[in-house]
């Protein structure tokens, strides 16, 4: 019934969306450790680069935390450019025999052992939600921080080993290796204007103070050791496979079972919404022809405050606007994100292809479509979660 409804307020757009994907040069194969690949991000982006690049491998190293969820990978899991490890980035022991190989071996995962060694890194694992930051910061410390930490020092010692390159002779002699850090908007806190790579860190979440950490961290495995790698920040992403607990996904299902949807405040905080595709573009784009060293904004300059953003979302669906409820503000909650994107526009080229309104119905269609995937959800150790966080707000 309401899939009917919606199918006609939205003109037939599908939940495979139906947008073109385009091309992006292909420049040398590439061994891949994609951390965190069973989360929102990580699985789209997964998705993405096996259907883009059809001489990339492909290493999912994954704790499976709450947020992870193998179903997103369910369609590629037997894919021979594929492999999922479940473990924790945190793990010296593990991830240094991933990088060195012996684990591809030991394993038996593929007869040529060496060829899965990691030339690049793409760090997709974290906690990620900031209101589970407020309730308890320590597990965002453990992930954050020192898996970070521990995957770039494995970086550091089997891709340089005891010499470190002079990073201003030739940057394109470290383009075999790159260390890929896919942080947030969030690092530079609230703002009027629009942050720049150059605007000053001011994180006020622990989710957010985390990530930062990570941020300087990968700036001083660059600077002191001249480790390879890119930091990314981009804004908040919309599309499959997001854990329910954050806004977009949250409204969705709440609207799909005629539950109230809470707003923080008074719901005129701002975010800029970017479609998780053109989150996984920019990524690509960056791992072929970034800088190492650099920093690069990743958005779609498409700022809402929640309030619109919910009513759009509710007018999509054909459901009451009654359904919004007004709840006590997150505490430290950022007044609004923006981002200044000239630099990944003017040097790498890459543009936002992503309307708000079609990735907002192409995301609602893929949640309709997708009803067992957010009710197992909902119905399980997230139920406890959601009573926790709103039953007495
Ligand atoms: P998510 O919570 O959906 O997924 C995180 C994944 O990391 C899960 O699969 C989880 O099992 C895994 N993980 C957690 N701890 C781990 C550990 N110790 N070792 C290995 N795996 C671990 O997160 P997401 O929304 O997909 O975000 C992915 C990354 O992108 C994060 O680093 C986040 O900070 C960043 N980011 C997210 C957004 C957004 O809007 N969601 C925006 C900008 C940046
Ligand atoms: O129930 C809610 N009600 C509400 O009003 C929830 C869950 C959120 N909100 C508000 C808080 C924010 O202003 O909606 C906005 C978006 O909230 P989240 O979905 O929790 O995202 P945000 O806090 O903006 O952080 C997201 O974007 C940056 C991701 O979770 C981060 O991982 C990413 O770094």
């Amino acid at each position: 019934m309401v899939r009917r409804d919606l199918r006609t307020k939205t003109q037939g757009l599908s939940s495979k969306t139906q947008y073109p994907i385009p091309k992006t040069q292909n420049l040398r194969p590439k061994t891949l450790l994609v951390t965190g690949g069973a989360g929102f991000i990580g699985s789209n982006f997964i998705h993405y680069i096996i259907t883009e690049h059809s001489d990339w491998e492909i290493t999912n190293l994954d704790k499976l935390t709450y947020a992870g969820n193998l179903e997103n990978l369910q369609d590629i899991e037997n894919n021979p450019r594929y492999r999922f490890i479940k473990g924790d980035i945190a793990d010296r022991k593990l991830v240094g025999a991933l990088f060195s190989g012996e684990y591809f071996a030991a394993n038996s995962l593929t007869p040529n052992t060496q060829d899965l060694r990691p030339n690049i890194v793409v760090n997709f694992a974290a906690e990620s939600h900031v209101d589970r930051s407020i309730l308890d910061a320590s597990p965002f410390i453990e992930t954050n921080i020192k898996g970070t930490q521990v995957l770039l020092e494995a970086a550091r010692t089997h891709w340089l080993g005891s010499k470190t390159q002079d990073p201003t002779s030739n940057t394109q002699d470290l383009r075999p290796n790159i260390f890929l850090q896919v942080s947030t908007d969030e690092v530079y806190g609230s703002t009027e204007g629009k942050f720049s790579e150059e605007s000053p860190l001011s994180p006020n979440s622990p989710y957010s103070a985390s990530k930062t950490a990570a941020d300087l961290l990968c700036h001083a495995y660059w600077k002191t050791y001249h480790l390879p790698v890119i930091v990314t920040r981009c804004s908040n992403n919309l599309g499959p496979f997001q854990f329910p607990e954050k806004l977009i996904p949250l409204a969705i299902t709440n609207a799909l079972e005629n539950k109230p949807i809470p707003i923080y405040g008074d719901g005129l905080n701002v975010r800029d919404w970017i479609y998780v595709l053109d989150h996984c573009r920019a990524l690509d784009l960056v791992l072929q022809k970034g800088k190492p060293g650099e920093i690069y904004n990743i958005a779609a300059n498409q700022e809402k405050t929640n309030l619109e953003l919910i009513h759009r979302l509710l007018d999509v669906m054909d459901k009451p606007q009654s359904l919004i409820k007004f709840v006590a503000d997150r505490p430290g909650h950022d007044r609004r994100y923006a981002l200044d994107i000239t630099k990944i526009t003017r040097e790498l080229g890459w543009q936002p292809i992503y309307s708000f309104g079609g990735a907002l119905t192409a995301t609602v269609n893929w949640y309709l479509d997708h009803e067992s995937w957010w009710r197992q959800i909902k119905s399980g150790d997230y139920a406890k979660y959601y009573d926790r966080m709103y039953s007495h707000r």
